[in-house]
C-alpha cells in the first residue's frame, strides 16, 4: 500500500494559521471551533464565561439534548460544584494506576491476543479493541468480568447506531441497564462503583440515584469508543511500521512515551464543547451568549507553533504537552485507566506479536462543517503472527 492509513491528516492547518477558529453546524445550534492550542487552553479555564453546566448533552459535539436528561457528572457541572463533585470520585479513577490492577488488565489483554493470534483475521475494532475495552471496563467498576458480555453486545458506541446517528433507542437501553444496576446495589451494597457511589456524600448529603447515574453514563460512554479508537489506531501504525514496535521491545522504557504520542497524533476525542454565559469575542470574532464553542483538541495536538514536526508520529517525543485528555479542571477523570489499558496493549504486543498484516479497513470520518476529519476505523481487518 502507498498511502499508509495510520495517516491522519489534519483538516485544521490552515484555518487554524489563518483565523484560529473554525465554524460547524450541529443539529441547528452552531459551533465556533477553536484550533489554536493557546486559546484552547485559555478557554478551558474560563468557566465562568464557558460554562460546562449548561442543559445536559449541549456541551457535547454532536449535542446529545435530544437522547439524554441525565446530566453526566463531574463532567456537565462547573466550579465549585465540580470542585466538590471530583473530589468525591476522583480516586477510585486513579486506582488503575496500582500495580494489582495492572497485572490484572495485563492477564485480560494477554489472553485476548493469544485468542486473536489463533484466526486466520479478524477485525480490530469488534472483535479485539471492544472486548478488550469492555473487560477492562469490569476491573474500572470492580465487578465480575462476566458482565463484559452484556457491554460487548452493544457495539462500540452506545448513543450511536452503526450509521452514526444518534439513536435514542440504544441509548435507553443503557440508561435502563444502569437504573437496574443500581437498584442492585441500593438493596445490596457491594465493593462496586455503583454501591461506593451510593454511599458517598455530596453537600452535606447522600448521593442521589440520577447522580449516581450521571457517572456511570459517563464512564460507559467516554471511555469506549474513544479508547477503542485508540487501541485501533495504534495498530494500523504497528502494522505499516514495524520498526517503531521493534524499537519498544527493545526499549519498553519508551512505551509510556509513545501512549502518550498516540493520544496527541490520534486525539481520539476531536473536540469538546463550552456554552457562552455573555456576549464576548473569541479569536477577534463576536460570540454571543447562549452559543457555543468547542475546545477543539485534535486542532489544538497540531499547534505547529508548540509541537515540532506535528504531523509525524514520533515515539520517543520528547515535549508532548498535548491536550488528547483535554486541559484545566475538567480534564479526563478516566485518563488513568486509558494509559493503563494503552500501555499494557503495546506491551504485550510487543512481547507476541512478530508480524501485524492489515487485510481490509473502512475508515471512520467525522463531517465537521468546513472540516473533514479521520478519527479511526469502522473497521480494520487484520492478521497477527506471533514472533516466530
Ligand atoms: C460524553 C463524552 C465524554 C458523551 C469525555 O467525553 O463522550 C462521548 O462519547 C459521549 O457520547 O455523552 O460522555
Amino acid at each position: 500500500m502507498d498511502k499508509k492509513i495510520s495517516e491522519f491528516k489534519d483538516p485544521f492547518s490552515t484555518a487554524r494559521k489563518e483565523k484560529g477558529i473554525g465554524e460547524m453546524d450541529d443539529q441547528n445550534d452552531p459551533v465556533q471551533m477553536l484550533l489554536r492550542l493557546k486559546d484552547v487552553r485559555k478557554t478551558a479555564h474560563n468557566w465562568k464565561t464557558f460554562q460546562s453546566g449548561a442543559k445536559p448533552g449541549r456541551i457535547v459535539i454532536p449535542s446529545e439534548v435530544d437522547i439524554r436528561e441525565t446530566r453526566q457528572l463531574p463532567f456537565e457541572l462547573d466550579p465549585p460544584e465540580h470542585t466538590e463533585f471530583r473530589g468525591i470520585v476522583e480516586d477510585w479513577f486513579k486506582r488503575p494506576q496500582n500495580e494489582e490492577y495492572a497485572q490484572n488488565v495485563k492477564k485480560q489483554i494477554s489472553s485476548a491476543i493469544d485468542d486473536a493470534m489463533l484466526k486466520e483475521s479478524f477485525d480490530m475494532v469488534t472483535d479485539l479493541a471492544l472486548p478488550i475495552q469492555s473487560r477492562a471496563l469490569t476491573l474500572l467498576f470492580n465487578i465480575p468480568l462476566e458482565e463484559a458480555k452484556v457491554w460487548i453486545s452493544w457495539g462500540t458506541h452506545v448513543f450511536r447506531s452503526e450509521g452514526e446517528a444518534l439513536d435514542k433507542d440504544k441509548a435507553n437501553v443503557l440508561y435502563d441497564y444502569i437504573d437496574e444496576q443500581l437498584e442492585k446495589a441500593a438493596k445490596n451494597p457491594g465493593e462496586d462503583l455503583y454501591s461506593v457511589l451510593l454511599q458517598s456524600e455530596y453537600q452535606g448529603r447522600k448521593i442521589t440515584k440520577e447522580e449516581a447515574k450521571g457517572v456511570m453514563v459517563l464512564t460507559f460512554a467516554g471511555g469506549r469508543d474513544t479508547i477503542i479508537n485508540a487501541l485501533t489506531n495504534a495498530t494500523a501504525y504497528f502494522a505499516e511500521h514495524p520498526e517503531s514496535l521493534n524499537r519498544l521491545k527493545e526499549e519498553p522504557q519508551l512505551i509510556g512515551k509513545a501512549v502518550e504520542e498516540f493520544v496527541r497524533y490520534f486525539s481520539p476525542l476531536t473536540q469538546m464543547g463550552r456554552v457562552v454565559t455573555e456576549d464576548t469575542y473569541v479569536c477577534e470574532h463576536a460570540a454571543k451568549a447562549d452559543t457555543r464553542v468547542s475546545l477543539c483538541w485534535a486542532s489544538a495536538n497540531r499547534d505547529e507553533t508548540v509541537f515540532e514536526n506535528p504531523n509525524e508520529i514520533q515515539i520517543d517525543r520528547k515535549m508532548n504537552p498535548h491536550v488528547g485528555f483535554g486541559f484545566s479542571h475538567h480534564k479526563c477523570m478516566g485518563a488513568p485507566h486509558a494509559r493503563q489499558v494503552m500501555k499494557i496493549f503495546i506491551e504485550v504486543l510487543t512481547e507476541k506479536v512478530g508480524q501485524i498484516e492489515i487485510l481490509d479497513f473502512k475508515e471512520n470520518i467525522e463531517e465537521l462543517g468546513e472540516f473533514e476529519r479521520k478519527v479511526g476505523f469502522h473497521n480494520l481487518q487484520i492478521n497477527l503472527k506471533p514472533i516466530a
